[in-house]
């Protein structure tokens, strides 16, 4: 495997960045989770546009133009022969002093790594996942706009753990006001009366890429898409509920905190949003070759 350093492509036991590197020191950095399916990069644009905006967030400025991280990303994944499997992208403050000052930073770092993934486990997408409400609340926005993908996770981690010590793969995570927000590392859909219901953006999640895909999806099968506030009332009284994520994909959840989600099973609305998921996912895309 080749590992993409500030301009190097080096072996995964050469690819090391400095212990003074302030994503390290700090968690002072950027990063995007991105697929490739087939050769094609999905939803790359879309990837770049929000990694810039989480960049003009923190006050880091790119030293490197879209175009540039676009072929460094599709270089990355060539170099290693990859035709399916998962990008990681991560710009950090660089390397600087201690101190957490960004000044003593002269210039931000970029890294590349493409790789397989492990998705949950395949029966999951059939049979649909169980998860709970984690005891951690999600990060205010006042404090550090979930809207940033950043290098701090601590918080979707300590929820993380919460649900593995109870035996989930996954957990909901609410705001501080007690709506919903997200999952750890996925957004929460719900299927309601025939309408597609979403947390809305300024909830306390990520916007993710695959939300926005996922709500496409659900406008073209004709289902009204409504992005609001969400309570766990109305999770454990939806007909369906679905999460999204880069790494996720679409997995259908069939019980929250106990309460078994419409009839126990995948819902119909659930499995016509992940087949033309999987379907725009080897069609579209931007090509390696
Ligand atoms: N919320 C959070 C907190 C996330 O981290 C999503 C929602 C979904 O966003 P996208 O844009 O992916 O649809 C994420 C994404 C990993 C990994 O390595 C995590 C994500 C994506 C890819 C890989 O655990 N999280």
């Amino acid at each position: 495997m080749l590992v993409h350093i500030d301009g190097r492509y080096l072996p995964k036991s050469e690819a090391k960045v400095s212990v003074f590197d302030h994503g390290f020191l700090y968690g002072d950095g950027i990063f995007e989770g991105i697929r490739l399916y087939q050769g094609n990069v999905f939803r790359l644009e879309e990837h770049l546009e929000r990694l810039e905006w989480s960049a003009k967030a923190i006050c880091l400025e790119l030293p490197w133009s879209r175009k540039e991280i676009s072929d460094i990303v599709c270089e990355t994944c060539r170099r290693n022969d990859l035709t399916d499997g998962y990008i990681r992208l991560v710009i950090s403050r660089g390397t600087g002093d201690l101190g957490l000052s960004p000044k003593n930073c002269p210039k931000p770092s970029i890294v590349c790594i493409a790789d397989k993934i492990a998705l949950y486990p395949e029966a999951l997408y059939t049979q649909g996942m169980r998860i709970i409400t984690a005891p951690t609340r999600r990060i205010s926005p006042a404090a550090l706009p979930p809207m940033i993908k950043s290098l701090n996770y601590l918080n979707n981690i300590l929820a993380k753990i919460e649900a593995q010590q109870h035996g989930f793969h996954e957990c909901l995570m609410l705001n501080e006001q007690g709506f919903v927000a997200e999952c750890t590392g996925d957004n929460v859909f719900l299927v309601h009366k025939g309408r597609l219901l979403t947390p809305a953006s300024h909830s306390g999640a990520l916007v993710g890429i695959t939300r926005q895909v996922a709500m496409e999806i659900a406008a073209e099968l004709g289902l009204k898409v409504v992005e609001t506030n969400l309570t766990r009332y109305d999770v454990w009284n939806a007909d369906e509920c679905f999460l999204t994520g880069t790494a996720a994909e679409v997995i259908p959840v069939i019980e929250v905190d106990a309460r078994r989600i419409g009839d126990g099973k995948p819902g119909p609305q659930t499995a016509r949003i992940l087949e033309v998921f999987r379907r725009k996912a080897s069609a579209e895309g931007t090509r390696l070759r």
